[in-house]
């Protein structure tokens, strides 16, 4: 039975992995950290099916522990502060954790058991200002704290492959999404608003930063499977994978609110979004919400992986915003 450690497991996408692996057979264990409340909604249903342990990506002496005492065949560094706005208040620790993280694994590996492979949770934030559609071979520019943490980390991933024969490779992901995600991330802000809307819980309208940037949303479960198809090949590369589509905020905020029965119209001028059907405004825009810098366009050119790793999405854009409404209707009616 392999064996795998995923770090970030309580996280929106570890979560779907760490599922993803025990229907592959893989014995799972998962670092999660210390918290005063338990965090640990995502996993709970899986959790007499994985082993727990406590630990950090800042604390190497720990991670150095867990790796002597698991002896994993693999590593999925999952874990991050992966929230972009967030990283332009906590720079350092977000370095520390996303960049330096990254370094302590590949060092324990390298000296522990090379044999141990490891894939890196890579980012379309690498990109940054560089214009769609992006692959592999695009120009990386970040244009935030985590954009550039991450950075260090790619590179540190190939450098171990290139020049220690590591199995450490980069999934370059491009945003995803589904009803485990983190609730301050933008869909499911906004698909809990509408669901709040469609209860009458709300009579405050939505706040929401830039709706013009572009986006490439992908489903969680269909990414998990990209990143097992990855650590899968004979030899280890790095993989962008995305739909190749991209879309607007206000895409998203128009779609959300379909799946409620509610025709939304945009006034730019006022940055206001109003419900055609009682002229009431329920979306409006707080510079609170803009940040210092934005990726504004980021769509992915997913070929490599569509050809070397046979991988295509399953899960259309419409039918992931469909369920990530309804599922929040349904706890909101709890
Ligand atoms: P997420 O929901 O925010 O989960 C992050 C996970 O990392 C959580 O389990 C969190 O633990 C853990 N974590 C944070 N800091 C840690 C630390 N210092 N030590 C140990 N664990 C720590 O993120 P996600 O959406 O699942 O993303 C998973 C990974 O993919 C991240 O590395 C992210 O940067 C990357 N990524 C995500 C996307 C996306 O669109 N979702 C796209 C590209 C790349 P707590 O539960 O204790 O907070
Ligand atoms: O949902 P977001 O916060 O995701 P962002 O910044 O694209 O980052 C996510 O995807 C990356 C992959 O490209 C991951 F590496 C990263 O870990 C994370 O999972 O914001 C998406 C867009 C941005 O342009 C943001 O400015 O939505 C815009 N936005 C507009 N209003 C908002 C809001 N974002 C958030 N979080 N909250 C808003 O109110």
């Amino acid at each position: 039975m392999p064996r795998a450690l995923v770090t970030g497991i309580s996280g929106q996408t570890g979560s779907y992995l760490a599922e993803l692996l025990l229907q592959e057979g893989y014995e799972v264990h998962g670092v999660i950290r210390r918290s005063s409340l338990i965090k640990t909604d995502r996993i709970d249903h899986i959790f007499d099916r994985i082993t727990l342990h406590y630990g950090d990506l800042t604390d190497g002496m720990n991670l150095m522990h867990l790796v002597q005492k698991i002896q994993p065949d693999e590593i999925y560094n999952m874990a991050a502060q992966s929230h972009v706005q967030v990283s332009f208040e906590t720079p350092e620790y977000t370095a520390n954790a996303d960049a330096l993280g990254t370094l302590r694994f590949l060092e324990i590996i390298r000296t522990v058991n090379p044999k141990i492979k490891f894939y890196q949770a890579s980012t379309s934030e690498l990109y940054g200002s560089t214009h769609p559609p992006q692959d592999e071979e695009s120009k990386f520019q970040p244009v935030s704290p985590y954009g550039t943490a991450k950075l260090y980390a790619y590179w540190l991933t190939r450098n171990y492959r290139d020049g220690y024969g590591l199995f450490s490779v980069n999934g370059i992901l491009f945003n995803h999404e589904g009803p485990r995600r983190g609730e301050t991330f933008v869909t499911r802000k906004v698909t809990r608003w509408v669901a709040q809307y469609k209860l009458g819980l709300t009579d405050k309208p939505l706040q929401i930063g830039n709706v013009h940037a572009v986006r490439d949303w992908t489903d969680a479960r269909d990414m998990v499977r990209g990143i097992y198809l990855i650590m899968c090949q004979d030899i280890p590369k790095d993989y962008v994978l995305g739909t190749g589509v991209g879309r607007t905020i206000l895409d998203l905020l128009i779609e959300s609110f379909s799946c409620i029965g509610v025709k939304l119209v945009w006034d730019d001028e006022k940055e206001q979004g109003i419900d055609r059907a009682t002229s009431k405004v329920v979306v409006e825009v707080n510079p609170k919400y803009k940040r210092p810098l934005e990726v504004n366009s980021i769509i992915a050119n997913p070929s490599k992986a569509n050809t070397e790793l046979g991988w295509t999405p399953q899960i259309s854009f419409k039918q992931m915003i469909k369920e990530m409404v309804e599922n929040d209707i349904l706890s909101f009616s709890k």
